[in-house]
């Protein structure tokens, strides 16, 4: 017997273009329906490469945004202005003040404590920070030690906890009332080693007293705290007890202060006021470029200590290794007499043309002993102002404004931030 299944399937086989018509004419219908659902299918992958908002693949490209900047915040490109000097050392000196008794006084010591002074200068301008111990009496820092654990316990794990914005209030310029949190924010062998630095006279301008570790992500004093010329703002740290390694050292990144300096607007964001989390953003990407830039070191250093830290020098204060480690010390911000203008990045915004700038005088006034604390407490260090406000008459210094060129400002949108617990986003 022969198998006719077989020869059918043969025949059909034999039939050639004619029958391939004749099954498409049959099922036309589906044969469109697929075409269609291959071309649907092609176009959702590519809307999925092209939108960042696509949530499939969100997080990816979010990541991906991200090193995409950093590899351009590292190599420069963002900025196509020169500002001027970088380092403490390309300063031209304060002629006024370099000319003073009082300059020639703070060098006298210096040269007496430190004969290596040139040394220590030269390590500051090549790394952005150094560590020595200055003169503090002993009941000084054990006065600003108990301070700042009182604010542990009032506002880390005080009953109940205070948290947030009533924390600042505890442990934020308390030189206005804590004796001893100004003299270590006045020490004379610390404005001495500034004075010796940057050959401008420091003043101090704001304290922080962190009983632990901060929490502050990435981020470099620029994007706070910003002078022209750059240099013209550095940090105090002065280690109120011996830090332990677990108790989250500050980090920074040796080296990176001779990055180009970035606000807001030069990594496509909004300012702080316009949304909290932008400053994360800003943080984020500061991330991504610092772990590509690698040189990361924590001040692991002795009680009494102090590290210097240069205005770009990119930093933070890392999750402790063993939570509420005691890690007691005090910040001290400082700008120097003779700068063009200092303002505020975070809450500024370039484009738009508004500007928040520190007010000196008020700055001044806060400092002011005849005034009863509460009222300084009270006072503002920030005066708004726009793009001109302290350059229309100093022809050939650069406006906050004028800068550099910019990406467009969607990353506020684009990019997303997922709080971690306990994040500091100042
Ligand atoms: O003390 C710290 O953890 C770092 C503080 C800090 O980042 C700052 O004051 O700019």
């Amino acid at each position: 017997m022969l198998n006719t299944n077989f020869n059918e399937r043969e025949c059909d086989r034999n039939k050639g273009p004619l029958s391939w018509l004749a099954f498409f004419l049959r099922h036309r219908l589906y044969v469109f329906l697929a075409l269609f659902l291959i071309l649907f299918a092609l176009l959702l992958s590519r809307e999925t490469i092209e939108n960042p908002l696509s949530r499939k693949n969100g997080e990816e490209i979010i990541s991906s945004i991200h090193s995409g900047i950093a590899k351009t915040v590292l190599a420069g490109s963002l900025t196509n202005v020169q500002l001027g000097p970088l380092v403490a050392g390309d300063l031209t000196p304060h002629p006024t003040f370099t000319g003073s008794d009082r300059f020639k006084k703070m060098m006298e010591f210096i040269e007496k404590r430190h004969p290596n002074i040139d040394k220590i200068r030269k390590q500051f301008d090549e790394e952005g920070f150094i560590v020595f111990k200055p003169e503090i009496p002993e009941a000084t820092l054990a006065a600003a030690a108990a301070f700042t654990e009182d604010v542990y316990r009032n506002c880390s794990v005080g009953s109940p906890p205070i948290g947030g914005a009533g924390c600042r209030d505890l442990h934020q310029d308390r030189y206005t009332d804590i004796p001893a949190i100004r003299d270590i924010a006045m020490n004379f062998h610390i404005h001495s080693m500034m004075a010796a630095l940057h050959q401008h006279e420091p003043f101090p301008f704001q304290t922080l007293n962190y009983p632990l570790t901060s929490l502050a992500r990435t981020h470099s004093d620029y994007v706070h705290f910003a002078a022209h010329p750059l240099p013209l703002m550095a940090a105090s740290w002065v280690a109120l007890i011996d830090v332990k390694p677990e108790a989250g050292p500050v980090f920074y990144h040796r080296g990176s202060h001779k990055l180009p300096h970035y606000n807001m607007q030069d990594f496509g964001l909004d300012n702080r006021h316009e949304h909290h989390l932008n400053y994360a953003k800003y943080q984020d990407v500061q991330f991504s470029a610092m772990e590509r830039f690698g040189n990361r070191y924590e001040a692991v250093i002795p009680k009494g200590h102090c590290l210097i830290w240069s205005a770009n020098l990119i930093h933070g204060g890392p999750e402790a290794k063993k939570e509420r480690t005691l890690r007691l010390s005090q910040v001290t911000h400082f700008f120097f007499r003779g700068a063009n203008y200092q303002w505020a990045p975070v809450a500024s915004d370039v484009g738009k043309g508004k500007i928040e700038y520190y007010d000196t005088d008020a700055v001044a006034k806060k400092w002011d002993e005849n005034l009863p604390s509460e009222e300084r407490r009270k006072i503002s260090k920030f005066v708004g102002g726009d793009c001109e406000t302290f350059t229309k008459d100093k022809p050939g210094v650069v406006s906050p404004c004028e800068m550099h060129s910019r990406p467009p400002r969607v990353f506020s949108k684009l990019l997303d931030h997922k709080s971690a617990q306990g994040e500091s986003i100042m």
